[in-house]
């Protein structure tokens, strides 16, 4: 997809104002949507093939920089196939497509939405309390069911988490963490990650990632910073995890899972001081964090790799492997065909790397 995005910048321009067949002005967008709707659904099931070809159906409309008119445009498009081209002809001749409406309106489809958006709950949790039953929030509550630390926090604010995520506010946790570091062990550097890097105007959470410039520094800092943070009742829940990460074990396989790595990190829920918006009355919100920590020399990769899009990233490491033989994750660069580790001091040295051209976080949101 990376390089037909290349493909397209060249062949694609000036289609902006096409129309489609009946002359209304139509833009991908609600393919787009009906497309991540089947993508979820087939997450849902654990389809996860499904779902990913779906998630590359709509990522491929998403990078159409002009309208869509007919479906013979999409001729030559890789990364669409036969299910997806339908939902999208029903989509252009209809305006909706009648699957994507089942899907919406289905009991299970709504139910496992409600679930999986707590924090802590995932597809295989969600799916065994609708089979046993489970319907609602207060169904969790009212029927004992058994829940972990981390999603008893999760139902407590599910309200909060579930409301975006404003840049300011991001910015102003990025600032209580700068502050919380600098008593810690000056000279840290705090970076905002995510998709608030990719210039997106509001998230779901706040991922903020640190380094300090000497090697080995950065060891045991982030129980100190959390525990400053959480003496000044910064914090509503949180758990850690350790870097378990030991670059002499040699690379790991390529195509694993996900996007998840080994660095020190800190699953977290801040209390933010707010003066409108949802918890005005109460005079704070709810905000998801994730705090990550990363040697100096990682620091490039684990910028990239938490930078996202999620997609992007996937699509990547995908292209890193399939194209040039190398593994690419969050920690480091390996080159199989050399048997070497890649090094790097910035992203633009890993995509010179890869021989891409550099693609900047707004570019990311594939
Ligand atoms: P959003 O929060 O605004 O909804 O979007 P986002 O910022 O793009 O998504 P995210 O879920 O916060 O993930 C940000 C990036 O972090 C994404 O590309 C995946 C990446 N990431 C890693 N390692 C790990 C990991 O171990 N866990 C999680 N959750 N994300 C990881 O590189
Ligand atoms: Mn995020
Ligand atoms: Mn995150």
């Amino acid at each position: 997809e990376i390089e037909s995005r290349h493909r397209l910048r060249g062949g694609w321009g000036g289609g902006g104002d096409r129309e489609w067949g009946r002359g209304l002005p139509y833009d991908s967008a609600l393919s787009q949507e009906a497309l991540e709707t089947l993508a979820e659904e087939a997450g849902f099931s654990g389809s996860e093939g499904r779902s990913l070809a779906f998630t590359r159906a709509a990522s491929v409309l998403k990078a159409l920089p002009g309208r869509l008119s007919t479906l013979e445009e999409l001729g030559p498009l890789p990364g669409i196939g036969e299910h997806s081209r339908r939902v999208i002809q029903d989509v252009l001749e209809d305006g909706v497509c009648a699957e994507v409406e089942r899907v919406k309106l289905s009991e299970r489809y709504q139910t496992m939405k409600l679930f999986t958006k707590i924090f802590g709950v995932g597809v295989r949790t969600a799916s065994r309390w609708y089979q046993e039953g489970l319907r609602t929030l207060v169904d969790l509550q009212e029927r004992g069911t058994k829940l972990t630390r981390q999603q008893q926090a999760g139902l407590r604010h599910y309200d909060d988490l579930n409301t975006p995520v404003e840049r300011g506010e991001a910015e102003s946790i990025s600032r209580a963490v700068q502050g919380a570091v600098q008593r810690c062990l000056p000279g840290t550097s705090v970076t905002l990650a995510g998709g608030f890097r990719r210039g997106k105007p509001h998230g779901h959470d706040v991922d903020l990632l640190l380094t300090h410039p000497e090697a080995g520094r950065e060891a045991g800092l982030l129980s100190r910073v959390v525990s400053w943070l959480d003496s000044q009742d910064l914090i509503l829940y949180q758990h850690s995890q350790e870097n378990s990460y030991a670059l002499q074990e040699g690379p790991e396989p390529p195509g694993g899972r996900d996007v998840m790595d080994r660095f020190e990190r800190c699953f977290s829920i801040f209390r933010l001081e707010v003066q409108g918006g949802p918890g005005a009355a109460r005079g704070w919100k709810a905000v998801r964090v994730d705090l990550v920590v990363a040697p100096i020399s990682q620091f490039p990769f684990a910028l990239l790799g938490w930078t996202g899009s999620r997609h992007f990233e996937r699509e990547l490491r995908r292209f890193a492997s399939h194209e040039r033989k190398m593994v690419l994750n969050s920690h480091a660069l390996y080159d199989s065909r050399r048997n070497l580790f890649l090094p790097a001091v910035s992203e633009e040295e890993i995509f010179q790397h890869l021989g891409l051209e550099y693609v900047p976080p707004a570019q990311r949101n594939t």
